[in-house]
């Protein structure tokens, strides 16, 4: 089994964004813990930002990184959180981050506030109030209280967002790190190929028993909402509810990961539930020989949009041949293949990347091709993570 990241490596990679992102000073925050009702909270899930330099999964805390001096600041306290909840673990929190300053939090502003005296430029995140315009979801409200506390402490300072340097240094994967999303991959492929239908009957029930597989095995929680779909629920890309009945006559799909340490693996299969039709198969093979055509034609260099149009051409070749269009067009084809066939993969199951940048070695991507019949109530979909290397790719 893989261990955990040691805390040099949270040392290093702090190194490497000080001297990538040329700040004199860096302000990241936590995540902190989001009301659901009344004293409950919804569950909690670290800032992968912070998580990637610190290795700390508590809520609520400030790190502070200067060419001089590497701090963190606690959240505010009092005696209901300490009764109820348990001081935080100093120790732990040191040795995890290898970092040995630690301040409490009225202490650790005062010093913050006396930096930002002759330090003018903040680098830290920004809020992205955008968000919900475009996915339906509201931003996390801390980056936006990180931003109101640092212009409380100095009026004058000025912001650089430093996700674009965290992007670059997040993209390239050490060896730790792909060992880790290794493991969560071969927990996840594992538990997809000892799972037995016949003893289940709905897709909840499939969800549950994954899950239970996955964490057995080490797994500490679903990477993402499962995506577990069968007939035409499984032509609808991200179908999350699992409310569908196990049919023999139908695929099931199944788009699941698990987090191990960390680390998140993102994989699909198409299954039937009985046995398939030819229709079906036909399909199926289909979707691999794409997704099998598309990992032989990774390598360094290779740009995102040259995948996206290498992706395109496979897909309309199989569509004809299927007998689903007669022209290969980007519209003909994007009827039966609307999403993208990759993303980067680590922390997060999008990872935080630079989508202009080509193919790297070291990158972590997936390969995610899909074909989605919606009047024959078939949806396909087979996903893999993958290496780049230096010759090529490598499924992990
Ligand atoms: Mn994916």
């Amino acid at each position: 089994m893989t261990s955990k990241l040691p805390n040099n490596f949270y040392i290093k990679k702090r190194k490497e964004l000080l001297s990538k992102s040329k700040a004199d000073l860096i302000v990241i925050g936590a995540n902190g813990q989001i009301q659901m009702s009344l004293d409950q909270s919804y569950d909690f899930i670290q800032e992968s930002n912070f998580l990637y330099l610190t290795g700390i999964n508590d809520p609520g805390l400030i790190l502070v990184l200067s060419k001089t001096e590497t701090f963190l600041i606690l959240p505010e306290t009092n005696d209901y959180l300490e009764t109820f909840d348990g001081e935080l673990d100093l120790g732990n929190i040191k040795h995890k981050s290898g970092i040995t300053k630690v301040f409490k939090n009225d202490q650790g502003l005062i010093k913050l506030g006396n930096m930002l005296g002759s330090i003018k430029v903040v680098h830290t995140l920004f809020d992205e109030t955008d968000k919900l315009k475009t996915y339906a979801i509201t931003a996390l409200p801390f980056r936006a209280n990180l931003l109101k506390l640092l212009k409380e402490l100095n009026k004058k300072i000025k912001f650089i967002n430093i996700e674009k340097d965290l992007a670059r240094l997040r993209m390239i994967k050490s060896s730790e790190e792909i060992d880790l999303i290794k493991q969560a991959a071969k927990i996840t492929k594992s538990a997809i190929e000892d799972i037995k239908l016949t003893k289940l009957t709905n897709t909840k029930e499939v969800a549950l028993e994954l899950e239970r597989l996955m964490v057995e095995n080490g797994a500490s929680s679903w990477a993402f909402k499962p995506v577990i779909s069968t007939g035409q629920a499984s032509t609808v890309i991200h179908y999350v509810d699992l409310d569908q009945k196990l049919n023999k006559n139908n695929l099931l799909l199944v788009d699941v990961g698990c987090r191990y340490l960390d680390y998140c693996s993102d994989i699909s299969r198409t299954i039937s539930v009985g046995s398939p039709t030819k229709r079906q198969g036909l399909v199926m093979a289909a979707v691999k020989e794409v997704q099998d055509e598309l990992i032989g034609f990774l390598k360094p260099g290779i740009s995102f949009r040259e995948l996206e149009i290498k992706t395109e051409q496979l897909i309309g070749k199989k569509l004809i041949e299927l007998g689903l269009i007669k022209k290969a067009t980007n519209k003909s084809i994007r009827k039966y293949y609307p999403h993208a066939v990759t993303h980067h993969l680590g922390i997060d199951t999008h990872d935080l990347a630079d989508y202009s940048s080509p193919l790297e070695e070291n990158m972590v991507i997936t390969i995610e091709p899909g074909i989605y019949i919606e009047k024959e109530s078939i949806g396909v979909r087979f996903e893999d993570d993958v290496l780049i290397t230096a010759n090529g790719a490598k499924v992990l």
